[in-house]
């Protein structure tokens, strides 16, 4: 059985419904520290957590009977620069909690890092596997502390703990939430309701992307790879495609010719998003446990726009 945490966010929404499919909806206890009325909260169990009720987490473990914890709440890269000791609370504290619970356990640990672990001074283009991490964001603090954590927990306690450095990930089921990465979400959403969207992120602005059902296919991957083949844990690289606004822009009106792309440059997230690599590399993830993204820009697109014509029911 595995437990969820930060089922009802971008990421969990789709994972719950794909691991209730591949493993039984009775298998995967999806919690959030809200109640939605939707297929996640429906279609399998659901049970209320905050993630710093470390107690109320052990509670949840022990009654389903788990032996896989994901841990997916946290705050993401733009709320996290606007509230940074709160991110800390949070995307520490409930790591930390998390953590715990899978020591205690003896639980498979899955958390997401993120491109956002790397700063400044990483090198920006074909980022390697092992790097400098100096990463000037709380949230990066976060991410970097939190892979280091995880490797602790594996070194010291024995724990399965893997990981996943996420670039910005699109999808049209549940918007993500405070992330520097979202105007790649959002102008999707804008080209079928308006023809029209204005970018936070400037013109040049190379960040790695992936479709959400190519990241939701890796967690589940890495998760069944054979732990000997294991090099590395917290964190793979994995990415799909490097793109700045402009490719977003060129392939959206291949559909809709008259879409029109304007920019309003957001300086604290643009200053997120310069401090982040333009692309990374994925040969340990390749090499290690099979990784390969399928959506490249032009088929994501082609996805996202059919799915949100339908989502959004427009003709
Ligand atoms: C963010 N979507 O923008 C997240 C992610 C790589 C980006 O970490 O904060």
């Amino acid at each position: 059985r595995i437990l969820v945490t930060g089922a009802l966010g971008q990421i969990g929404s789709e994972l719950v419904l794909e691991l209730r499919k591949q493993y039984g909806a009775e298998n995967v206890v999806a919690t959030d520290i809200r109640r939605e009325e939707n297929e996640v909260t429906t279609s399998g169990p659901f049970e209320l957590l905050d993630v710093l009720d470390g107690k109320k987490m052990a509670e949840i473990a022990n009654k389903y009977q788990v032996d896989t914890m994901i841990h997916l709440a946290a705050l993401l890269s733009a709320t996290a620069e606007k509230k940074p000791l709160l991110a800390w609370n949070i995307n520490m504290g409930g790591l930390v909690n998390a953590l715990e619970v899978a020591r205690e356990l003896q639980l498979q640990f899955f958390t997401p890092s993120s491109i956002g672990a790397f700063g400044p001074s990483t090198p920006k283009d074909n980022t390697p596997q092992d790097t400098i991490q100096r990463p000037n964001t709380m949230y990066g603090v976060n991410k970097v502390a939190g892979e280091l954590l995880c490797d602790y927990y594996f070194q010291k306690f024995g724990v399965d703990t893997r990981g996943l450095r996420f670039p910005g990930l699109i999808s049209y089921v549940t918007p993500p939430g405070g992330g520097t990465t979202d105007y790649a979400v959002e102008i999707y959403y804008e080209a079928v309701k308006r023809k029209k969207y204005t970018s936070f992120i400037g013109q040049g602005t190379y960040m790695d992307m992936m479709y959400m059902p190519d990241a939701i296919q890796a967690i589940i991957q890495l998760m069944e790879a054979d732990p000997a083949k294991l090099i590395h844990r917290n964190a793979f690289n994995v990415t799909a495609m490097s793109v700045a606004p402009e490719h977003f822009e060129a392939e959206i009106k291949k559909h809709i010719p008259e879409f029109i792309l304007e920019y309003d440059v957001d300086p604290v997230r643009q200053q997120i998003a310069e401090s982040w690599p333009n692309s990374l590399d994925t040969t340990a993830a390749e090499e290690e446990w099979g990784f390969q993204a399928k959506f490249d820009l032009s088929k994501m697109t082609k996805d996202m726009l059919e799915k949100l014509k339908v989502k959004l029911n427009q003709k």
